[in-house]
């Protein structure tokens, strides 16, 4: 990590002293509109400011941006596959990181370093036997967020604090070193979960230590054209290379999503109480794990196929709003539509539907992908009728399930473990920060039903 530290260090005094000033000086200043109110304690805090969160914030029309780009600019500026204008997950890491955007040869530094770290693929002796006692069957995200916590075996962190070793000032270098050890364990972990649920836990793939990251994820999971896909996983090399820069969008762009999200807030949470990063982010991956959160995607792919299965043309958005009529009148949700903060299309959703469009040849006889890129134009106008939800528009889990699908990702269950690779790079950065700047125990006081009631 010797430039991304000195880069960070470069950094942190002038950060340090901001942040200390405001503390000191401001402490008793009120945010605007972030007022607390009997609604927000019993409406899951929607709109409450109080979350500190350094690397992305969400805008209710134009989406999340990376330390205020929008993915449109990170996939103009970050280095990465230029073929496909698709940046590569470890530049964004470094953007998330340090505020800035990397040039192609500290991307490529952190991609070694990462799989420096990675050892060819081999997981600590204790994490291997650990999965493979785990049930092949086992929900993917729950096999995903045991590994992870059992990587904590090995945290720098925990064994300096534990010995004493290290000093508060100093606990954010260990947090990196932790963070990034976690990161570049992912392709592995989840390659092998993948093998057990689809082969029986023999390997699909092989760990190739001269690609990126996305590429190994895809490598691990047998996906990949060429020597390192070690079964025959029927895509033609255009649709393995395809596929791999698939992945490459997808986990550039879920890695952040600000801190109020599930898996983010829980991870920062699970943090402050100075838990190893390897423990905060496996209780980030079990809130990711909730069908109100990542296993959306899964429940859009679901969805789609049985609209597919129960229509009979799905280019009459007279039968798709009808279908979607049946399902609002028996109380369920449009899955893939609607979101907490967002009251726009998701950028995010429109970036994989620029993949697709991209690929028009390729995905003109996938009814789902047809299906998927048709709902815009259909679903918005009875959300909108409905009158219940705040945004009737798609969110980035619309499109992801069905894009993975087509290329033969068709372990639905598996796809929130995808988003779970991604989702690390944006909560980990921000507990590094988190740890620079000595942030408090998170301890919000609660409230009774007596005590809101006495407010009226
Ligand atoms: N279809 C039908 N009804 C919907 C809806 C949808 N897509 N989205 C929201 N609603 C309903 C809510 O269920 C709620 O109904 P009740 O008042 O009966 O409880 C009402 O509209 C108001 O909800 P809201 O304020 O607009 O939305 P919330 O902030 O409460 O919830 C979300 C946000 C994402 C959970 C919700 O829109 C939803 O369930 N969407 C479908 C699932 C989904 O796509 N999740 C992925 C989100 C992205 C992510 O975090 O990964």
């Amino acid at each position: 990590t010797s430039t991304l530290r000195s880069v960070l260090k470069e950094t942190i005094p002038e950060r340090r002293e901001q942040l200390l000033k405001l503390k000191k000086f401001h402490g008793q200043v009120k945010i605007p509109a972030g007022d607390i109110t009997i609604g927000s304690v019993l409406g899951g805090m929607r709109g409450n400011k109080s979350i500190f969160w350094q690397s992305t914030t969400l805008d209710p029309m134009d989406g999340i941006k990376f330390h205020g780009m929008t993915i449109k600019q990170c996939q103009e500026q970050l280095p990465g596959d230029a073929n496909d204008h698709q940046f590569y997950p470890e530049s964004m890491l470094w953007l998330l990181l340090t505020g800035k955007v990397p040039t192609v040869e500290q991307t490529n530094e952190l991609i070694s370093e990462l799989n420096g770290r990675a050892e060819n693929g081999r997981l600590p002796e204790c994490t291997e036997k650990l999965l493979d006692n785990l049930p092949n069957n086992m929900h993917p995200m729950t096999q995903l967020a045991i590994a992870v916590a059992s990587l904590n075996y090995g945290s720098q962190f925990a064994k300096g604090y534990q010995a004493g070793t290290i000093n508060k000032l100093n606990y954010w270098e260990s947090t990196l070193e932790d963070s990034l050890t976690l990161i570049s364990r992912l392709p592995a972990l989840v390659g092998k979960i993948y093998s057990k649920i689809t082969q029986d836990g023999s390997p699909l793939g092989q760990f190739n230590s001269s690609k990126d990251w996305s590429y190994n994820i895809c490598s691990l999971m047998g996906m990949t054209a060429g020597g390192d896909s070690l079964n025959n996983n029927n895509l033609s090399p255009q649709q393995s290379q395809d596929f791999v820069n698939l992945m490459r969008l997808y986990t550039g762009i879920h890695a952040d999503h600000e801190g109020g999200n599930v898996s983010a807030h829980t991870t920062h949470l699970v943090g402050s109480a100075l838990s190893d990063p390897f423990l905060s982010y496996s209780s980030g991956l079990m809130g990711l794990a909730g069908p109100l959160h990542g296993l959306a995607a899964q429940e859009v792919v679901r969805f789609l196929v049985e609209m597919n299965g129960s229509i009979k043309n799905v280019n009459d958005p007279k039968q798709i709003s009808e279908y979607l009529w049946s399902l609002l009148s028996s109380n369920r949700v449009i899955p893939g539509y609607g979101h907490a903060v967002l009251r726009n299309t998701d950028p995010r959703f429109q970036a994989m539907l620029e993949f697709a469009e991209r690929r028009s040849d390729e995905f003109k006889d996938d009814a789902n992908v047809q299906l998927m890129m048709t709902l815009p134009k259909v679903a918005p106008a009875v959300l909108k009728e409905h009158g219940k939800c705040k945004n009737p528009y798609p969110n980035v889990d619309s499109a992801s399930g069905v894009l993975f699908q087509h290329y033969g990702v068709t372990q639905l269950l598996f796809i929130t473990a995808i988003f779970g690779c991604s989702r690390a790079l944006g909560p980990l950065s921000q507990l590094v920060w988190d740890r620079i700047y000595g942030l408090p125990i998170e301890r919000p006081k609660s409230m009774d039903l007596e005590a809101l009631q006495k407010l009226v």
